[in-house]
């Protein structure tokens, strides 16, 4: 079920369990900013989540209330995960969704990094 953006943070959400070191994933990259992992149910031949170690609801709460550190570490973060999974040549998308329209389902911001095959211009 998608989620309402404008709640406030949810400890209990599947993302930072993760965070948390209380349920395990297939992680991918690491810093101080972000932690990326394979999706459990992978759309394309790479599909990866980065998620902030803040705790954000969403792009939008983190656009409007992350610090200018954390926002540029977290770019950063997703960047450098395309990078060393090659993605770069031949290029990759990125997605975040928000809200209920968007189809967000966890409450935690999280952007998808599809790669490994020609993707067509949208995924919906
Ligand atoms: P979204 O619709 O943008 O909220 O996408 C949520 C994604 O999270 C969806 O592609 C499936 C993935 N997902 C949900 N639960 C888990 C989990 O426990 N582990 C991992 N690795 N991915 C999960």
């Amino acid at each position: 079920m998608a989620i309402d953006p404008t709640q406030p943070y949810d400890p209990a959400n599947i993302f930072a369990k993760i965070l948390r070191g209380e349920i395990t994933c297939n992680k991918v990259f690491e810093d101080e900013h972000a932690l990326a992992f394979h999706d459990i149910a992978p759309q394309a031949p790479v599909h990866v989540l980065v998620i902030p170690k803040g705790a954000y609801v969403s792009w939008d709460d983190f656009a409007a209330t992350a610090s200018d550190r954390e926002i540029a570490g977290f770019i950063r973060a997703v960047a450098t995960v395309a990078r060393d999974l090659d993605l770069v040549q031949p290029g990759y998308r990125l997605l975040a969704n928000v809200g209920a329209n968007g189809g967000q389902e966890v409450p935690h911001l999280h952007v998808h990094l599809f790669g490994g095959r020609p993707l067509g211009r949208m995924i919906s």
